[in-house]
């Protein structure tokens, strides 16, 4: 355990820490050097600030021993720290919900860090390895990953993280409480929060068709909680013309045969988690000419599983793994279909619409991500604010150094409100609690919430890793890995400009329904902050913003469609803003 980074390793590697190797109950008392373990939290940290300042104030030649310069940052549990979940919880769900939930997460918490963070880690030392080929030239086409990759997947069944939405034992706070233990799961996942987005994904599409016979075994085993039966799928939208602008840019032509299912023909340029179990994935059915219709209406949707029951691919070769700058704990891949055998789950030409309800989910858990990571990271920057000495204090007596985390701070805060607006909604709607007005909301704030968190993060994660200084830059602290895998958020799912273009779509099709719904929400919002006085500068700016916003609107009627294009990043922006306000 002893090469874990730091952040990994506080719970499992105490005595790596010191620089000792004892056992951890010994070293809990050498790393605070001294200091009664059985004294408060609060007060231990006084402490520990006091003896930091000591020691420094010793030369270094008169120092009994140098085994360690700087105390490492690290968290403890990931629920208990958090006190916005915690409050948000607690204001939100029904007391009896709120007990139990509250048991499991504090539990999850303490495995998270003493069981599943050292598992993340090794998931990147270890990443996955493609073999094409036997000793005897017999193609295989194996995607070896590692054993800490695997026991995630068992894991991730145990805890339920897809099967708790499904189940829906507590109504519609169901999806909210599946998206919290995933928001505490994200950054210590070791990147199988991937496969969990588009696993989830496939069982609400399948859920959305009304789960037909053909499709309920997949639908149990991709909801099991049982480690043995889990399955997880992929999303295999993307091709070699086409990552944005899927319906013009998909090639894979489906051709239908007697037994009435279809084989598929054709290059996926991006597989994420090539090693799951079943996958979606979008084709044009050819007629009897060999003939397809092109664009988004002769696109349709399928479903595939990946290996047979022996475990041979299901005539798919893979052609490579990608060499990306980050998630390089999971395997994507290039894929060859040469005649796959799928099922048609959706009605022909209705492919986009279909998946679109996976696409709202897999964005949901990039959302999700975001907030994670940029809580964890906001998390070890305060830690060490609270042990790094510079200037003859510690980071945190520095008002400018403060300032910084703060605002990451509110950043980090406003995003998670967001998301678990976007989750409570989510959940009414799917336990027909949700109105009209609801609905509309949910599909306006996906692709906004979506867009903007991404960037968020991106820019938190850097500004985070600047506050470590040079020791951010370090590969060995596990920063970097954090800001890489960061990274992809505003890429995958939709960029940020493809997202600002459905929040068009959303507006258009609902006739600007969902703009109405958007602002009588935040009024009533505004309404209830109104009466609390220490928010009245806050009210007031966000009443400026909404100023802004209609005017802008009452504009945009008489616009052309390519204004509203180039505007569309900028009013996406604005909706996150004034929402999350
Ligand atoms: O797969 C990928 C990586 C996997 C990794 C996932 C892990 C993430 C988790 C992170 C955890 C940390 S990346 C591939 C992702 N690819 C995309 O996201 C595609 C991006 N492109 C788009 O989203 C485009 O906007 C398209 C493909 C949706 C545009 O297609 P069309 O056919 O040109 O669009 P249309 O014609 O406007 O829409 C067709 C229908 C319409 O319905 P009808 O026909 O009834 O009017 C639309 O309203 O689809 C409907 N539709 C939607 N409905 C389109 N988008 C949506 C939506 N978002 N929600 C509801």
């Amino acid at each position: 355990a002893c090469h874990l980074p730091w952040w990994r390793s506080s719970a499992t590697c105490k005595s790596w820490q010191s620089g000792h190797f004892l056992p951890s109950d010994r070293c809990q008392t050498l790393s605070i050097k001294g200091i009664n373990t059985t004294v408060g939290q609060e007060q231990r940290v006084v402490m520990k600030e006091k003896q930091v300042l000591e020691d420094l104030k010793m030369p270094l030649a008169r120092r009994e021993m140098e085994t360690l310069f700087q105390e490492q940052p690290e968290t403890g549990n990931q629920y208990l720290e958090d006190t916005l979940l915690r409050s948000y919880l607690k204001t939100h769900l029904p007391p009896k919900v709120l007990e139990e939930v509250h048991q499991d997460l504090e539990r999850f918490g303490n495995r998270l860090l003493t069981k599943i963070q050292p598992l993340s880690w090794a998931c990147e030392r270890n990443p996955p390895v493609l073999r094409q080929y036997d000793a005897w030239g017999g193609r295989v086409d194996h995607i070896h990953t590692c054993s800490a990759w695997r026991r995630m997947k068992e894991i991730s069944a145990e805890e339920g993280l897809i099967a708790e939405a499904y189940e829906r034992r507590y109504s519609n706070w169901s999806r909210l409480y599946q998206a919290v233990k995933l928001y505490l799961f994200s950054s210590s996942s070791g990147g199988f929060s991937c496969p969990l987005a588009m696993t989830d994904g496939a069982a609400k599409v399948i859920e959305s068709l009304g789960i037909p016979g053909s499709l309920k075994s997949a639908f149990d085993h991709l909801t099991s909680r049982n480690p043995e039966k889990f399955w997880t799928s992929g999303q295999w939208m993307t091709e070699r013309r086409g990552g944005s602008d899927v319906a013009n840019g998909t090639e894979t032509v489906a051709r239908k045969q007697p037994d009435g299912t279809y084989r598929l023909y054709g290059f996926k340029w991006f597989t994420s988690a090539a090693d799951s179990d079943v996958t979606l994935t979008l084709a044009r059915i050819a007629d009897a000419d060999g003939q397809c219709t092109q664009g988004s209406r002769g696109l349709s949707l399928f479903f595939l599983r990946v290996w047979d029951e022996e475990g041979k691919l299901n005539s798919i070769q893979v052609q490579r793994l990608k060499d990306k700058l980050g998630t390089r704990q999971m395997a994507t891949a290039e894929l060859w279909l040469q005649g796959a055998r799928a099922e048609l789950i959706s009605a022909e030409g209705r492919g986009v619409a279909a998946i679109s309800s996976m696409l709202n989910i897999t964005r949901i858990h990039n959302v999700i991500g975001a907030v994670a990571s940029m809580r964890r990271m906001i998390s070890l920057s305060r830690d060490y604010a609270r042990k790094r000495m510079a200037f003859g204090k510690l980071l945190k007596d520095h008002p400018l150094h403060m300032q910084t985390i703060a605002r990451m701070e509110v950043q980090v805060r406003g995003a998670f409100l967001l998301l678990m607006e976007i989750v409570r909604l989510l959940g009414l709607a799917e336990t027909n609690l949700a109105s009209e007005q609801d609905q509309l909301l949910l599909r306006l704030l996906i692709p906004v919430a979506k867009l903007y968190t991404g960037k968020q993060a991106s820019a938190v994660a850097v500004e985070a890793m600047e506050s470590f200084g040079g020791q951010g830059y370090m590969e060995d602290t596990g920063l970097p890995v954090m800001l890489r895998d960061t990274l992809v958020l505003s890429i995958w799912e939709g960029t940020t400009n493809i997202l600002s273009l459905d929040v068009l779509r959303s507006l258009a099709k609902s006739q600007g329904q969902v703009m109405a719904v958007f602002l009588s929400t935040v009024q009533k919002k505004l309404e209830l902050a109104a009466g609390t006085e220490d928010l009245a500068p806050a009210v007031h700016r966000t009443q400026e913003a909404i100023g802004s916003l209609r005017h802008f609107m009452g504009a945009a009627g008489s616009e052309q469609a390519l204004t509203m294009e180039l505007a569309a990043r900028d009013l996406s922006y604005s909706l996150a803003r004034i929402y999350t306000g």
